[in-house]
């Protein structure tokens, strides 16, 4: 089953927001695999935004990922990473539709609650930032055979 690691950024958490996204993400049945609190060190996300590197707001963007708690996420599901994104709107709140997780909190360009990974290649990549193999479980929930028919044509 695919996987996206989701970051809720520290506005998330100081907004006591946690259970109104995460409630987002379980709705639409997507599971957990894995979840954890966490500070994250200056290296940790100058790795996570290497692809940033050089571009205005990138040093805005380390002292934003770095300047409180977040909640790390990793959600497993049928297209995981195209669905959060969905979920989450686009980039900067003011541009995000009403019922996306920006759209509906945020109206930063900076301070925008979350990050998804983009494409299969850096959800591989930024899980394995984020969480050891161990930390992960893959399971089965009871109403997962009705959220999503396996092998579905
Ligand atoms: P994404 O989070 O929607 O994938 P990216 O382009 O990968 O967007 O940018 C990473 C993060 O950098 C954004 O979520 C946002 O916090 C910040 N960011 C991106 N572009 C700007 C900008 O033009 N000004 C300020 N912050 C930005
Ligand atoms: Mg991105």
């Amino acid at each position: 089953m695919e996987k996206t690691l989701i970051i809720l950024k520290p506005d998330c958490v100081q907004r006591r927001l946690i259970g109104r996204v995460v409630q987002r993400f379980e709705d639409k049945g997507l599971t957990l695999s894995g979840m954890k609190l966490m500070q994250i060190e200056k290296s940790l996300a100058e790795k996570h935004y290497a692809p940033h590197v050089g571009k205005p707001f990138y040093p805005g963007l380390i002292e934003y990922i770095t300047s409180g708690p977040v909640v790390v996420l990793a959600l497993a599901g049928p297209n995981a990473i195209t669905v959060s994104r969905k979920l989450m709107g686009a980039t900067f709140g003011f541009d995000a539709e009403p019922g996306t997780i920006r759209g509906d909190f945020g109206i930063s360009k900076t301070f925008n609650l979350i990050h998804g990974s983009d494409a299969p290649e850096t959800a591989e990549t930024e899980i394995a930032l984020y969480f050891a193999p161990g930390e992960l479980l893959d399971y089965s929930t009871a109403a997962e055979g009705w959220t999503s028919k396996p092998n579905e044509v």
